[in-house]
């Protein structure tokens, strides 16, 4: 704390004095290793982080760059005093994890869109294209701005047609974590949002050495579908800047700095977001920066829909501290709503319908005799009709003696390997050269009699380290992949030794790493 302070002080006194605004330890490393200025964005599906971690320089001074891992920045031209950004809406592929990838819609090649980072007193012109096969609209989500520009198709403007596009100008006249999004509800689902990230002119007090954003979205994919059914109220993915863990990129601090992490949430549900070992204060809503005597100390903020929530802490304690959605269902992935056999090793059985395995409205309306009373809220497979099932995965008898016996045996099951565990082989070795934990085979971690206890199985522990081999993940204790899942990422608070080495690894991967994610999308 005391470094941190003294590093702060020092700042304060001999940068920011003459560049006439704070400039955190971050800004100044970042302003000394990267290029000034723009740069043009590759519109990849997996930009490396920090890659656009850099200071602006322009008339309207400097900033600390929000980092937005797994998302890339928009760029801007300047004409006269106006910042230009340009925005297409357009399909997207986008991979939550490995081999899982999915059919969306987005922003210039990215779901979530890019961030836009501007400063307080801009004027601001943003270029909407509309690639769509169908009409859409902007709206700036937050903004104080004149009717005219607000992007509500029919009361505002007229819609944006397929081919068409629309120029939105106004001036920020506000600071704080704002989004954009398409304004139609289901165009918002299947994508498209993006942060709108306003610096204040004068920087907050204290100020941060880390600035973090993360876009909370969820998802419901049919088995077998790669399109999200946006029709669903059950999910059965749920992501972080378009990523599902263990595939997000963690976020990468040093002991002692204060860091601030903003959260935004397009979607159906409201998300308790909770961080292990650390208390933070909430310091900015939607509507901007909360004064100081009104901060509430806490270490879970409820991030509702359309909410903004700003959390500051600073990192006293190392370690890798896990932060995410306490929602049971939302730390993890690819949940199949099914009641019945749950499956370790021998796949669910699927198959029996595609439409019923989330719950989609088979027999009538919301408001029929068989969904009234749950609104259309259905429970997908199996819930529907009466089978003859065990929810445990041994001899029926050894606990239910007066229950049947199943009539499907897990052995007879046909193995889809939905839920197959992935096991590493034994003393793999990652691309870190760490072990890796051997696992996957369920029942070497059950005990003998598992089966006959009612209830199992529960856990989901999954671990498969080696496919999520990268910089930012070196030095995780082997296994970690196992608990972060979903909504789920780790703040690790890093050794400076430790923090320096994985950002040189990081530019070491970074041609490499764009080669092999080749992008299908070129502007
Ligand atoms: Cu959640």
């Amino acid at each position: 704390m005391a470094k941190s302070h003294s590093r702060r002080q020092f700042l304060q006194d001999s940068t920011a004095a003459t560049a006439g605004v704070l400039l955190t330890a971050g800004a100044v490393r970042a302003q000394q290793e990267e290029s000034h200025g723009p740069v043009h964005e590759s519109h990849t599906d997996n930009v490396p982080p920090n890659a656009h971690e850099h200071v602006h320089e322009h008339s309207d001074g400097r900033y600390l760059p929000v980092e937005v891992p797994d998302v890339p920045k928009l760029t801007y031209e300047m004409d006269g005093g106006t910042k230009v950004f340009r925005l297409v809406c357009e399909p997207v592929k986008r991979s939550f994890v490995p081999s899982w990838t999915f059919d969306l819609w987005g922003y210039n090649g990215s779901v979530p869109g890019p961030t836009i980072e501007a400063v307080e007193g801009n004027r601001v012109r943003i270029h909407v294209t509309n690639k769509l096969p169908e009409l859409t609209s902007m709206h700036w989500h937050g903004l104080e701005l004149p009717i005219s520009m607000d992007g509500v198709p029919g009361v505002c403007q007229d819609p944006i047609l397929p081919g068409e596009s629309y120029t939105y100008e106004f001036d920020l006249i506000q600071n704080g974590t704002f989004f954009y999004h398409s304004h139609m509800p289901m165009q918002e689902l299947i994508g498209m949002v993006g942060f709108f990230i306003i610096h204040p002119r004068v920087p907050h007090d204290p100020p941060v050495d880390r600035d973090f954003g993360l876009v909370l979205q969820e998802w419901a994919v049919l088995p077998n579908n790669t399109v999200p059914n946006t029709l669903s109220m059950e999910f059965n993915w749920l992501t972080f800047n378009g990523k599902a863990g263990p595939d997000i990129t963690p976020l990468l601090v040093q002991i002692d700095e204060r860091v601030r992490i903003r959260f935004i949430n397009m979607g159906m549900d409201h998300h308790p977001i909770h961080i292990h070992g650390n208390t933070w204060n909430v310091t900015g809503t939607e509507g901007g920066r909360i004064p100081p005597t009104a901060w509430v100390p806490g270490n879970t903020v409820l991030v509702g829909v359309a909410q903004a929530r700003d959390v500051e802490f600073v990192a006293k304690y190392p370690g890798d501290w896990m932060l995410h959605c306490h929602l049971p269902h939302h730390m993890m992935n690819h949940m199949m709503s099914m009641v019945g056999p749950m499956a370790h090793g021998s796949g669910v059985p699927g198959g029996l319908s595609m439409t019923s395995g989330m719950g989609m409205l088979q027999q009538g309306n919301a408001f029929s005799e068989d969904f009234g009373p749950s609104l259309g809220r259905g429970m997908g497979f199996g819930s529907d009709q009466e089978q003859v099932v065990s929810n445990h995965l041994g001899n029926a008898h050894d606990s239910h003696q007066t229950r049947p016996e199943p009539v499907i045996e897990m052995s007879e099951m046909p193995d889809h390997g939905a839920m197959k565990h992935e096991a590493p082989q034994p003393s793999a070795k990652d691309a870190t050269g760490q072990e890796t934990a051997a696992h996957g085979d369920h029942q070497s971690t059950a005990s003998i009699n598992a089966r006959a206890v009612p209830g199992y199985p529960q856990d989901m522990f999954m671990p498969d380290d080696q496919a999520y081999a990268k910089p930012e993940n070196y030095g995780l204790r082997a296994g970690w992949s196992g608990s972060v899942e979903g909504m789920t990422t780790l703040v690790r608070v890093l050794t400076p030794e430790m923090f320096e080495k994985i950002r040189s690894m990081q530019k070491k991967e970074r041609v490499p790493s764009e080669q092999t994610e080749p992008s299908t999308h070129k502007h």
